[in-house]
């Protein structure tokens, strides 16, 4: 029945590059604007999915409903929509189902909503996040495709939506050497619409996009910025506004574009005092709002400053997950994870190792806790590929556009444990450039490997960045920890070091002599080697432990791991501190 010859049904259905036409419309950077405080309407809520291992939604456009071939010949659908089974958006499927607990592949979601226009111009879909891949389906068009499992994408459907309206989604978390991280990682791969999806609805012309910040020159009296406009109207007036200061500002805009330096005379942002000013910026029917926070963070010799203070990163590395809901962490989730580590006495915290939600961030301003944000640029990247250096210089477009308003963030990361070569040291380089470019008033690093031969530290990258990241394991996959003294003597670094990881395995509750693997009283050992070791150290200025919380892994099959990594301070749940995070919390206070 199925005409091979002249390949019609076979094209669609079977083609092995299906793939390419869905690449045309790949939704970048670019689409993002500011969102946060407009009003918005949710898509989140019961969804219908099926799982689609083998593509067949891509392949016979399941999303125009009925399939015809080049002879006008309708074939019967293979897919009831409107019957399948329903999970709650947003959420990682894993969770969902007992039964899609391991699923990686495609998972196609749909349901239907009604959209009246009320006026607007323009209307706007938002996803926060779908891993890996995402390609989107409203009223049986494709209307984009995102790469890139952490950060927010927006697409715009003007004039594709109706009354009653029916989108799709075919989320895919096939890992891929290719990919954002590669195949390989040290978490688990959860899949699904996992963030908000929202509709905005927004006039012909708007507010895209402002970047706010304290003119990092040691004066704190100037408050410099850009605003940038969309639409047909790009030569305009907008107007500043941040009360409390008595800012009200006027700015003629050229080609969508206006930058200003305003003298302003802001109380500083600071863990302590972690103050956020309310702004406001109108243009025609337009406005926005935000919550900025203006401080310095500037490196100096060996030194890191806030606000003209010599600092010291008091930290722990994080996940972006909880046992029952995976990586769509709730909003108390985040609160309940920084008041852990702000009872611990941490003023700082790695999010790792991609891009967290976005409230993570905002509510780190609110609290006062300071940030490393990253991109999962993680071990064995293409670095020769060009493919694989558009996506991750994408998410970290995304990330920075994203966040580049919090004052919370201070480091822009650009990798983890990437070994040293040429290809790695120009795609990374090349990283460290994009983050200089969107955003200058950041230090940018990344976590960096000793060199176990020389002994020191010898990374190339550690001449890009401006804070060096040391990942090191003594005394847990290197159990020589004299080496680890020895390092430090050998190296001279001209700038901070932080130790973005130490760490050591420790099943919660189990209790042996210091030499037993797996056991508190080794972690707590090792813990106390470490803190001895690095708080001699002059140039150590940042110190994050690996890690808050135990979390899933499907690489950790010892019996005593069960699948997961457990280098937490904390039980993957939360509610058991190890001896370690008591230990580490002592040592905070006093250094
Ligand atoms: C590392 C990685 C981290 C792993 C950790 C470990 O160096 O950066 O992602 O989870 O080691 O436990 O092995």
């Amino acid at each position: 029945m199925q005409k091979e010859e002249n390949g019609t049904f076979q094209e669609s259905i079977h083609k092995v590059n299906y793939e390419d036409c869905y690449r045309s419309k790949m939704i970048k950077s670019d689409s993002l604007f500011l969102d946060y405080y407009r009003e918005k309407e949710y898509l989140n809520g019961t969804w219908n999915y099926g799982i689609d291992q083998y593509d067949n939604c891509l392949r016979a456009k399941w999303f125009e409903e009925v399939y015809f071939d080049e002879d006008g010949r309708q074939y019967p659908v293979d897919f009831s929509f409107d019957t399948w089974e329903t999970m709650k958006v947003p959420s990682c499927w894993n969770t969902q189902s007992e039964k899609y607990f391991h699923y990686e592949g495609s998972v196609v979601y749909t349901r239907t909503f009604r959209y009246k226009n009320n006026g607007e111009k323009r209307v706007f879909l938002k996803f926060g996040a779908v891993n890996y891949e995402a390609k989107v389906f409203v009223n049986k068009q494709f209307v984009g495709m995102h790469q890139g499992g952490s950060t927010p994408f927006v697409i715009e459907v003007t004039g594709i939506l109706a009354e009653d309206n029916r989108i799709m989604v075919v989320a895919n978390n096939t890992r891929k050497r290719t990919n954002v991280p590669c195949e390989n990682t040290d978490w688990f791969n959860y899949g699904g619409i996992y963030r908000d999806v929202e509709i905005i609805r927004m006039p012909e012309s708007f507010i895209k996009d402002a970047f706010l910040y304290l003119v990092p020159d040691g004066s704190y009296n100037k408050i410099a910025g850009k605003i940038t406009l969309e639409g047909s109207n790009a030569n305009s007036s907008v107007q500043l506004e941040i009360k409390e200061l008595q800012i009200n500002e006027v700015f003629e805009v050229k080609d969508g574009v206006v930058e200003f330096n305003l003298e302003a005379h802001p109380e500083l942002w600071s863990t302590e005092n972690p103050k956020l000013y309310d702004v406001v910026i109108r243009y025609g029917e337009d406005y926005v709002k935000e919550k900025i926070g203006f401080r310095e963070v500037k490196v100096y010799g060996t030194d890191i400053y806030l606000n003209g203070k010599k600092i010291l990163l008091k930290g722990i590395c994080a996940h972006e997950e909880s046992v029952i809901n995976g990586k769509a962490v709730t909003e108390d989730e985040i609160r309940e994870n920084f008041r852990l580590a702000k009872e611990m006495n941490c003023n700082y915290m790695r999010l790792a190792h991609y891009p967290h939600t976005e409230k993570a961030a905002r509510i780190a301003d609110e609290i006062g806790i300071m940030l490393w944000e990253e991109i999962p640029v993680y071990w064995a990247i293409e670095f020769e590929n060009p493919d694989t250096y558009a996506d991750a210089s994408n998410q970290l477009s995304e990330l920075i556009l994203r966040d580049r308003n919090r004052a919370s963030v201070i480091i822009w990361s650009v990798g983890n444990e990437n070994a040293d070569s040429d290809s790695r040291l120009r795609f990374m380089s090349n990283l460290v450039n994009k983050a200089r470019e969107l955003d200058s008033t950041r230090m940018i690093s990344a976590a960096c490997l000793v060199d176990l031969k020389k002994l020191c530290i010898a990374d190339r990258l550690a001449d890009v960045i401006d804070i060096i990241g040391l990942n090191e394991y003594f005394g847990w996959y290197e159990p020589d920890f004299s080496k680890l003294i020895k390092i430090f003597e050998n190296s001279k670094p001209d700038k901070p070091v932080i130790i973005s990881e130490f760490g050591a395995d420790a099943r919660a509750g189990a209790r042996g002599s210091m030499d037993d693997l797996y056991t508190e009283d080794r972690q707590l050992k090792i813990y106390r080697d470490q803190i001895d070791t690095l708080s001699k150290i002059s140039y150590v200025k940042g110190i994050s432990p690996w890690i808050l919380f135990d979390f899933r892994c499907p690489r950790r099959l010892h019996t005593m791991q069960n699948y997961y990594n457990l280098k937490g301070l904390l039980s993957a749940d939360k509610s058991y501190k190890k001896p370690a995070y008591f230990l580490m919390k002592e040592f905070y206070r006093n250094w």
